[in-house]
């Protein structure tokens, strides 16, 4: 039984590529910060067979016990500050969490195999945000870097950790370049949940309005089931390397306003939408969208859900979530 530790298990990731793993037959161990973390109820449900470790990725003996416990053929390194508009706020932690925390986690792994790296495999999550400021679009695997937030920064200093104890170690380590991937599961700060929630919330009478920033605002926006699969087929490959993954299609936040609305009814969403200067970002990314033919022709991964349906699936989940939270509508 092939075993794989994930850190970043109470994320939208971790959550669905635990089920992937298990599903295949993985013995899964998911690392979580903090004792009685109030998300652990959430992940064991999802996944029951999952063996939860405690581990911070500000913490490198805490890493080397979590690899000393699971003994993993993989490592999916998922956990991460992963909110862009926060990492401006909060760009120490950032650059700690989302940027050092790689490099731990591969001293960990160097420290655990006494230098023999390849025995273990290592997915790093890297991210469209590390393209930024965008040389070519659409973006691919050799296209250089401009990171336009510290969130971007610290996922360009890992990104390139990853690839340096590949060159220095021959470790088997593999760079995911996604961009952005979101579910039901998605957390409530990212724009597509924002979204959808509140359509939710409008149509059942909870809530009256939105408050968005950059209505212009365009992503390549994929669905987080068929990335995490991407991940898993990138170890499984002979030789290790750096992927991007992504739809090749980019939407508007208005794209995301009307696929949303119309779902609930509602085709002319102005009345229910209004910008707040408080969302808007100090510095934005130019046009995103990725060029996934790599992935296509070496893992032989495509995208299955597409942008409608994906905005669709949100805004029945947060339909029904919403329904039983109040019973009363
Ligand atoms: P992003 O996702 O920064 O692309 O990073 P997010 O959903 O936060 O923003 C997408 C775009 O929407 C615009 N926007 C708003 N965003 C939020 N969050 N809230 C708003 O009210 C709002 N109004 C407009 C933003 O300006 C932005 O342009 C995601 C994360 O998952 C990262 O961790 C990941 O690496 C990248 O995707 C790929």
């Amino acid at each position: 039984m092939p075993r794989a530790l994930i850190t970043g298990i109470t994320g939208q990731d971790g959550l669905y590529l635990g089920e992937l793993l298990a599903a295949k037959g993985y013995e899964v161990f998911g690392m979580l910060r903090g004792q009685n973390n109030p998300k652990a109820p959430i992940v064991e449900a999802a996944i029951p067979s999952i063996q939860l470790l405690e581990g911070d990725l500000r913490d490198l003996s805490s890493l080397i016990s979590a690899m000393e416990i699971a003994q993993p053929d993989e490592v999916y390194n998922l956990g991460a500050i992963s909110f862009v508009g926060l990492s401006w706020k909060l760009a120490e932690l950032t650059g700690e969490i989302t940027g050092m925390g790689v490099l731990r986690v591969l001293e960990a792994i160097r420290i655990h195999t006494q230098n023999d790296m390849s025995r273990v495999r290592f997915y790093q999550a890297s991210s469209s945000e590390m393209f930024g400021k965008v040389r070519e679009t659409p973006q691919r695997e050799a296209t250089a870097f401009h990171p336009r937030s510290p969130y971007g920064v610290a996922k360009t200093f890992g990104h390139y950790m990853t690839v340096n104890y590949r060159e220095s170690y021959g470790a088997f380590a593999c760079s995911g370049i996604l961009f952005n991937h979101e579910s039901p599961r998605r957390g409530y700060e990212f724009v597509t949940r924002k979204v959808t929630r509140g359509v939710a919330r409008i149509a059942l009478g909870l809530q009256e309005k939105i408050e968005l920033g950059n209505l212009d605002a365009r992503r390549d926006w994929g669905f987080a089931g068929d990335y995490v699969e991407a991940m898993w087929l990138m170890l499984q490959q002979d030789e290790p390397g750096d992927f991007v993954i992504a739809t090749g299609e980019t939407h508007s936040i208005r794209d995301l306003l009307d696929v949303a609305f119309a779902r609930v009814g509602v085709n002319d969403w102005t009345p229910y939408v209004v910008q707040n200067p408080r969302f808007f970002r100090p510095a934005e990314v130019d046009l995103l969208i990725g060029d996934a033919t790599c992935a296509r022709d070496k893992l032989g991964w495509k995208p299955q859900v597409e942008f409608r349906g994906l905005v669709e699936m949100m805004v029945t989940a947060d339909l029904e979530i919403e329904r039983k939270l109040s019973p009363q509508r």
